[in-house]
Order: structure tokens, then C-alpha cells, then sequence
């Protein structure tokens, strides 16, 4: 099996350093078994996540050289608009620092006391904790299919319209704020949505006169697996799917760390002067400037260019297929995993992966935590200690899929380092039975997975 081909050469290169086990053993344990508490120096291959840690292009760095950074009207806020307007053809731009910038300028224009839900699609959790924020509820509207590690629909993403309209009836309409869909969806493994599936809500949603925002932050890898799934899609362009898509939504969110290819920015988009009007009139209060939202004149720059980097088809399917071969690697492997194989990283299925190990014992923060004391690779806990406690009852909720997602960054790391991170995943894979699990020892009020401490259970 070989890697697919790279349409790129590298020009630079960033120094890693591969701590030995007794180094690794103690970074992790002064972690807290979190691997969001590590240092980064002491990671060698960083699988955390693929938000903000894309390499940019030299078309990019070029960029970053133009940055206009007067307060007002810069040159690049333009630049980056006319991107936005060209490849997702929405009307309006306002820029935010990062995606939960516009999360948060969303749900303060559309939730309101009484008008509060917001059925998605899958939670993501800064879009949930800006619901809950203001009192709201974000129901589950996914298919069933997203909640299985081993369906392989097509389009795990989708929303079931039975679900959606259910919601609808039993709360009444005017309790909903909006209809939030997500693109690729993060949380379910980077499963996409087809576009039968968004021109179906939009006519739902038409009937019942509901908004409908989508967080279009991975929405470039979801347009190349409607051009690679979906009939009809395989002429068209990237652009004129994304285009497509977006005309099915009033607006969107967007984190731009991701498919954008840059370290930091986002934007609310919209069609729906309305939105756009309040988003305009709320960003200078919480971000900065309509024209500038928080970034620099040289990041909405190279925002501007990356936005349509991401989308030549040939970058895509380079960056598809590379996360498929690790995913590849590891089936060969046996190694318990999501599939189909989704757009940024591999989740594994803890339940499988460690069945011995009570969900009370945390078996995906304590596989995250095993990676990397075998490796020194860092990923992510996607289970339980994500899902958080329900905020009515104060209970933990423990979600069906209980994952670790080996993230990908974009055009970062070989192929060579992806059998490596093969390999050592399945070093821990076939010592399994010797790890027992982590238990709670400091739990933070909000987003606990970001600081949560653990320590190792000995029986
Ligand atoms: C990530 F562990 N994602 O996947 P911001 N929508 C979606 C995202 O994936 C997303 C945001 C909105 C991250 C960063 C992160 O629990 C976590 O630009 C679909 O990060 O503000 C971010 O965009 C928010 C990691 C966020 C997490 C929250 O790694």
C-alpha cells in the first residue's frame, strides 16, 4: 500500500523532538491524562486536532506580506469578502476571530427567551454551549445510522426529516430559533451531509418559515464527497457545489481553521439582510471592527487565499485520501474504528477498543491518554467527558459514540509519519487488556474536556 500523492513540495520544515517513554510517562501524568494539558514540545506527531494547524501555502505567506492593517476599510477585509461571495455565493460577510466568534453573534440574534430551541444535526460543543448560555436546547436531529460506528451510509451527516418535523410539532414552531446543520459533522466522525438532504430541509423548513444556519466550517471536504458520492455531482466544480449548498441556508457560521487552511479566522455569512444587519451592528461590540472582526489585515488575507486553495479538487483528494490510508492501515490492523472513513481523522471506537473498561472509567480519555504514553502522539477525547452533564438534571451523559479522533492536519505531515501513527496505535491496541481506566479529579464548569484532570485507576 502506498500513500497518495502529495500535490505539493515542502519548503519548509518545523523541528520535532520524540520524547523517550519515562519522559513521555511523566508529561502525561503531570497532564492530568489530558492531552489537552500537555505541553506541545513534548508531542511528536500532534493529532489534537486539524483547526488552525494547517500549513499554509506560499500563495498564503505571500499574502500575509499585503495585510492592510488600517483600522477601518482594510484592502484585505474586501478581498476576503469577494472570496466568500465567489466560492460559497452568499451576499454578506462579517468577520469574526475564530468560528465561536459567529456562534456566539448567531445565537444572540436569533435565540430569544421563548424562541429557544435549536435542533442540529449533532451537537458540536462551542455551538451547544452558546445555547445553553442563553437558556436554549439543542436537540439531536441526526440519522440513526450517525450513531453506529459500523453503518457505512453514504451520508451519516444527514438530518432525519422525521426527527426534525417531530420536534417541530411537539414544541411548536415559534419555540424554534433556527435549524443548525453542519457540514461534515466533527462529532460524528467527519460525516457528510448530501445535497438531496439540504434542498429537503430547506423545503421543510419553507413550510414552516424556520431559518436555517449551517456551520459550513468543513464544508469544502463535504462538497468532494458530494462530487465523489452523490449523482449528478461528479462535472461539477467544487465552487458551484458549494455554491449549491449555501443557497439552501440563510446564513452560516464559519470556522475558517480548517478547510480555509489558516492558523486563525472565521465569518458569519449570510443572504438574509436581516441577519447580516444585526451581526454588523453586535461584531463591533464583541469582536472589533465590521471590517476587521477580530483578525488582522494579513490573516483575513490569507484567509482569502486559503479559502480558495481549499477547494482545488486536487488538494481535496490528496487530503481525503491521505486520512483514508491511516484509517486503511488500521483496519488491517483490526483496530475498531467509524467508518465510513470521514473527512479530517480517524475516530476510534473506544467501546470496542477497551470493553472492559466501565464509561464511568472514561475508556476515551483513557485511550487518548495511552496513545500518547506509548507514542507520544496526541489526539483527542470525543466521548462522554465531551458530552458534558445534562444541564436540567446535573447528570453525566454518556453519548453512543465514545471516540478518539486522530485529527489530521492539512498538507502537515507525511505518510510515512501516518504508519507510524498506525503502528503505535496499534501497539496500545494489542496491550489493551492491561489498561484499566482514568477517574475524575478536577472538573471544570464549562467545555470540561479542555481542562479535566485524571488519574490512572489501580486494581
Ligand atoms: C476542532 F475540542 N473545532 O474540531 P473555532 N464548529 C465546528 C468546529 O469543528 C469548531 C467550531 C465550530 C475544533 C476546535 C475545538 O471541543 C472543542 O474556530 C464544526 O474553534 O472557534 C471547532 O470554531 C468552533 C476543539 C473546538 C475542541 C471545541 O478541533
Amino acid at each position: 500500500m502506498s500513500g497518495p500523492k502529495e500535490p505539493f513540495k515542502i519548503k519548509m520544515v518545523e523541528r520535532v523532538r520524540l520524547p523517550n517513554q519515562e519522559q513521555r510517562t511523566e508529561a502525561i501524568r503531570k497532564a492530568g491524562y489530558n492531552t489537552f494539558l500537555l505541553n506541545s514540545d513534548d508531542v511528536y506527531i500532534d493529532l489534537l486536532t486539524d483547526s488552525g494547524t494547517s500549513a499554509m501555502s506560499d500563495n498564503q505567506w505571500a499574502g500575509l506580506m499585503l495585510g492592510d492593517e488600517a483600522y477601518a476599510g482594510s484592502r484585505n477585509f474586501y478581498n476576503l469578502e469577494k472570496s466568500i461571495q465567489e466560492v460559497l455565493g452568499y451576499k454578506y460577510v462579517v468577520p469574526t476571530h475564530q468560528g465561536r466568534g459567529a456562534e456566539h453573534l448567531i445565537s444572540r440574534i436569533l435565540i430569544k427567551p421563548k424562541k429557544n430551541i435549536v435542533p442540529r444535526n449533532m451537537y458540536f460543543t462551542t455551538s451547544k454551549i452558546h445555547v445553553e448560555l442563553l437558556g436554549g436546547e439543542m436537540p439531536d436531529v441526526i440519522i440513526d445510522e450517525a450513531h453506529d460506528p459500523e453503518n457505512e451510509h453514504p451520508f451519516k451527516g444527514n438530518i432525519d426529516l422525521d426527527k426534525l418535523e417531530s420536534i417541530i410539532i411537539e414544541n411548536g414552531v415559534e419555540k424554534i430559533a433556527y435549524v443548525n446543520v453542519e457540514m461534515n459533522v466533527n462529532m460524528a466522525g467527519g460525516q457528510p451531509v448530501s445535497m438531496e438532504n439540504l434542498r429537503k430541509v430547506r423545503e421543510l423548513c419553507n413550510s414552516y418559515n424556520l431559518k436555517i444556519i449551517f456551520d459550513a466550517t468543513r464544508s469544502s471536504e463535504n462538497a468532494y464527497f458530494i462530487k465523489e458520492r452523490e449523482k449528478g455531482y461528479s462535472d461539477k466544480r467544487i465552487e458551484e457545489i458549494l455554491n449549491e449548498m449555501m443557497s439552501y441556508s440563510d446564513a452560516c457560521i464559519y470556522s475558517a481553521k480548517k478547510d480555509c487552511l489558516v492558523n486563525i479566522g472565521g465569518f458569519l455569512a449570510a443572504n438574509d439582510k436581516e441577519i447580516y444587519e444585526r451581526a454588523r451592528n453586535l461584531v463591533v461590540v464583541y469582536e472589533g471592527l465590521h471590517t476587521y472582526g477580530g483578525m488582522s489585515g494579513r490573516d483575513m488575507e490569507a484567509l482569502s487565499r486559503g479559502l480558495r486553495e481549499g477547494t482545488d479538487v486536487r488538494y481535496l483528494e490528496y487530503r481525503i485520501n491521505q486520512v483514508r490510508y491511516l484509517g486503511e492501515i488500521l483496519t488491517g490492523y483490526n483496530v475498531p474504528i467509524v467508518k465510513p472513513i470521514g473527512s479530517h481523522g480517524i475516530f476510534l471506537d473506544a467501546l470496542k477498543f477497551f470493553p472492559h473498561i466501565p464509561r464511568e472509567l472514561w475508556p476515551s480519555q483513557t485511550l487518548a491518554a495511552a496513545i500518547y504514553e506509548e507514542s507520544a502522539v496526541r489526539t483527542m477525547e470525543r466521548g462522554a467527558v465531551s458530552k458534558g452533564r445534562d444541564p436540567k438534571t446535573g447528570e453525566n451523559i454518556f453519548p453512543k459514540l465514545e471516540l478518539v479522533r486522530v485529527t489530521i492536519p492539512r498538507r502537515v505531515y507525511t505518510n510515512t509519519q501516518m504508519e507510524y501513527v498506525a503502528e503505535s496505535i496499534k501497539n496500545v491496541y494489542e496491550k489493551r487488556e492491561q489498561i484499566k481506566g482514568l477517574k475524575m479529579v478536577y472538573e471544570p464548569k464549562d467545555l470540561r474536556f479542555f481542562q479535566a484532570e485524571f488519574e490512572k485507576v489501580i486494581c
